[in-house]
């Protein structure tokens, strides 16, 4: 899923979206409770009427979000306050408030509220908000008035392989529409992301859909699926194309470097996009250089048909029994 936390991708319509292949996006309820408020959104006929977007859409629950970008918030039983960043007033989201926000913004798939910890934390602290995110996810599913939207849990647990099995144990218990995997990708080194991944998936019901929430690189994707994942959101591609650069060939290049100045090929010419279909590294040299926005929609619509290109590879391969010889060695190689 590309990131569109405003609702929208960043500098891509949704026409343009459609044809990089993506399908389900999210967005947050964090940001748009802040900004315009569930209010309007509910009144503009829900968040597909009002980003016009007919495909699929996930909402996560602000709790993250809350944990990451506001600096000042308090944590007890009953939910989290905080400060706005935009005005300055306390805002409370609970279980219960974000399942509201998100019933009214009315996605496809909304997440339960839960905590996410930094990276390290040790493990009483761990244990304690692994514990809490599961009596919130009770009260999530208690405090869901809209069986058409499908709630899915998020397994906590950090860094202790211990409390990621108690965690997708307790979770599997509720019967969810889907699981998703959460508090991983939050500093700690990649080999312990892969470890937490290959423990905590499998433990998770294998006939639901398996969300790992905020990975979005080539390796971490390819490991994450061979355990079993099915799911992932990232700002990667959106993000690295308006700081200017593309992915090709399994590289960042960044097209302002100056070897592109007098590169008239395509961007990637084993790339369908529209962008490389029409445009030269030269070119996309040249909008960056000269400001130009056209460049970040350009580079958006590459990078996520890239990411998207790459996940429909593994799955052909899985499809033909092939995954293991095609992606096996490149697996096991060392991290570029
Ligand atoms: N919880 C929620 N959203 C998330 C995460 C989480 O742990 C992460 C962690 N990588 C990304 N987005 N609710
Ligand atoms: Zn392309």
């Amino acid at each position: 899923m590309p990131v569109g936390t405003l609702a929208n991708i960043k500098t891509v319509t949704p026409a343009q979206l459609k044809m990089t292949g993506a399908e389900m996006v999210l967005a947050n309820t964090y940001h748009l409770h802040l900004q315009p408020g569930e209010d309007i959104v509910a009144e503009a006929g829900g968040l597909h009427r009002f980003m016009a977007w007919d495909g699929p859409i996930l909402t996560d629950s602000g709790g993250f979000q809350v944990f990451s970008l506001s600096q000042i918030r308090t944590i007890t039983e009953t939910g989290v306050t905080f400060q706005s960043p935009r005005d300055g007033r306390m805002i409370q989201l609970t279980p219960e408030t974000s399942i509201q926000i998100q019933n009214r913004l009315g996605a496809d798939v909304i997440m339960a509220f839960d905590e996410c910890l930094p990276y390290p934390s040790a493990y009483e602290v761990t244990a304690a908000a692994t514990h809490r995110t599961h009596r919130w996810l009770q009260r999530c599913v208690e405090a869901n008035q809209r069986p058409d939207q499908a709630l899915f849990g998020i397994v906590q647990g950090g860094i202790y392989l211990d409390l990621r099995q108690q965690a997708a144990a307790a979770l599997s218990e509720f019967n969810l529409p889907g699981y998703a995997i959460g508090g991983v990708s939050v500093g700690e080194p990649p080999d312990l992301i892969a470890k937490i991944v290959q423990v905590t998936t499998p433990l998770l019901p294998a006939d639901k859909p398996r969300y790992l929430m905020g990975v979005g690189t080539y390796r971490e994707m390819a490991q994450a699926i061979a355990a079993g994942i099915d799911l992932f959101d990232c700002v990667i591609p959106t993000r690295l194309a308006r700081h200017g650069s593309a992915l090709v060939a399994g590289e960042r290049w960044n097209l302002k470097n100056a070897r592109f100045r007098r590169d008239h090929a395509a961007l990637d010419d084993a790339c369908p996009c529209y962008t490389c279909r029409y445009f030269s590294r030269a070119y996309l040299c040249h909008l960056i250089h000269a400001q130009e926005l056209l460049a970040f929609t350009l580079l958006s619509i590459h990078n996520i048909t890239e990411l998207v290109r790459f996940t429909q590879r593994i799955r052909e391969s899985i499809l033909a029994n092939t995954f293991v010889a095609d992606f096996a060695a490149w697996l096991r190689s060392e991290p570029t």
